[in-house]
């Protein structure tokens, strides 16, 4: 009987999940738009994710830009790769932007909810530029995808 290749432990430095202003609400309000599942849930997910992926992963969450920024900038030589959801500094900030480009690092923007359904303020990322790629609207999925997307151009 063939054997399953087992996945070896990541040499990879672990994938950055960083998330930014109120979504340490999820979960609690607003489940029409974002879900009834909370962050906690989506590390979770994220977690069991990733080891089937044979990478690790750091998460964390803001609701300060400059933390953000900080985060981003720590990331550059702590982590391989960034899964980003800025919540609504995706659509105001230069400052994270810029924190981005100049981790030089993969990026995955995500968003839980399609932003181009939603309001026209909604429909600008400030961050796209600095993403390899975009995922919205297919709740926290969507993370996970993100993940899928990044072992992918991580892996040799
Ligand atoms: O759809 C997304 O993931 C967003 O990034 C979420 C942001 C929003 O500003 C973006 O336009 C789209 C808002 C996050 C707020 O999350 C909450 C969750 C539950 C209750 C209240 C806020």
């Amino acid at each position: 009987m063939a054997k399953k290749a087992a996945r070896r432990p990541s040499a990879l430095k672990p994938v950055l999940v960083l998330n930014g202003p109120n979504l340490n609400m999820l979960g609690k309000r607003q489940p029409q738009i974002y879900g009834r599942e909370t962050l906690a849930d989506v590390e979770k997910a994220c977690r069991i994710e990733v080891l089937r992926l044979g990478l690790t992963v750091e998460f964390a969450q803001s609701n300060h830009e400059g933390v953000l920024v900080d985060l981003i900038q720590a990331a550059r030589e702590k982590n391989s790769a960034i899964v980003i959801n800025a919540g609504a500094y995706t659509h105001t900030s230069v400052a994270l932007l810029d924190a981005l480009n100049a981790a030089e690092l993969p990026a995955v923007e995500v968003h839980i909810s399609n932003i181009y359904k939603r309001e026209s303020f909604r429909h600008r990322s400030y961050i796209s530029p600095a993403a390899v790629g975009v995922i919205a609207g297919l709740g926290i999925q969507g993370y996970l995808l993100a993940l899928q997307a990044l072992a992918r151009l991580l892996k040799p």
